[in-house]
């Protein structure tokens, strides 16, 4: 069985004083939570207070990127050694903003989940289609171009310690979710390419999340999908009750 895995990504919200007042609410919400992993994935000058305010709890810390030297002449760059060191367990690969925004391509993110596993960092790779491709049905190619490209080299042992989630583009930020139908169908679609990649044992363990526009009311609906092992969630994770409620969807 897998355990379902809710984990928050703020992007670019919250300093160091917001950060700390969320977390601290937001784990008193939580502490009767059992039998669902939680993770918060933050700012990089929030990981090092967060990790202090999380040390008496289960609830994940993580980064929402990473770069994959271990140091050098990178500005603006963070280690895989780095997030460690601030209590990262997770860090997101391929947010679909950095792809975007950023100019990050599948194999430079092959190298991300390359050092992200060498430093036992447990990547939560992002992959999903622009509402463009879907329009011309090319949304099944175009995730598992995504799977074969930032995958490639990488071992099952490694795999199945991955996180995988997928976002499709039209339902980032928009307040328009994949209805739980689409969401399960690219999901299982995953699942299955992930079984030919590897194996069927990779396939079941490896955890899938739906991430775009997860909301305390949808939650339940994408949950009950056979595949959908979790969800990233972005402007619903930014308040603890809203975020506790998606948590605790069950
Ligand atoms: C998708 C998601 C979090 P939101 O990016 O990764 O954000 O829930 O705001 O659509």
């Amino acid at each position: 069985m897998r355990t379902p895995f809710m984990c928050a990504n703020w992007k670019l919200h919250k300093d160091v004083d917001e950060a700390v007042e969320m977390a601290k609410k937001f784990k008193e919400l939580v502490a009767d939570v059992d039998d669902v992993e939680a993770g918060i994935c933050a700012p990089a000058v929030d990981l090092y207070p967060l990790n202090e305010v999380l040390a008496d709890t289960d609830i994940k810390l993580g980064s929402e990127n990473m770069y994959h030297k271990e140091s050098g002449a990178y500005t603006g760059e963070l280690s895989p050694q780095m997030i460690k060191s601030v209590g990262c367990e997770y860090a997101i690969i391929g947010h679909s903003e950095r792809r975007e925004i950023f100019g990050e391509d599948d194999a430079l993110l092959n190298l991300k989940l390359k050092a992200a596993f060498e430093n036992d960092i447990k990547p939560i790779l992002c992959i999903g289609e622009k509402l463009e491709e879907r329009e011309a049905d090319e949304h099944f190619a175009r995730v598992k171009f995504q799977l074969e490209a930032d995958l490639s080299g990488i071992e099952a042992e490694d795999a199945k310690d991955m996180v995988l989630a997928y976002e499709p583009l039209w339902a980032i930020g928009t307040g328009e979710s994949a209805t739980p139908e689409q969401a399960e169908e690219m999901v299982k679609y995953i699942r299955d390419t992930v079984a030919e990649m590897y194996d069927q044992d990779t396939a079941d363990a490896i955890r899938i999340q739906y991430g775009g526009s997860v909301k305390p009311w949808n939650v339940e609906e994408i949950m009950e999908q056979p595949n959908i092992d979790g969800a990233l969630v972005g402007s619903a994770s930014l308040e603890a009750e809203s975020f506790s409620k998606i948590v605790k969807f069950k």
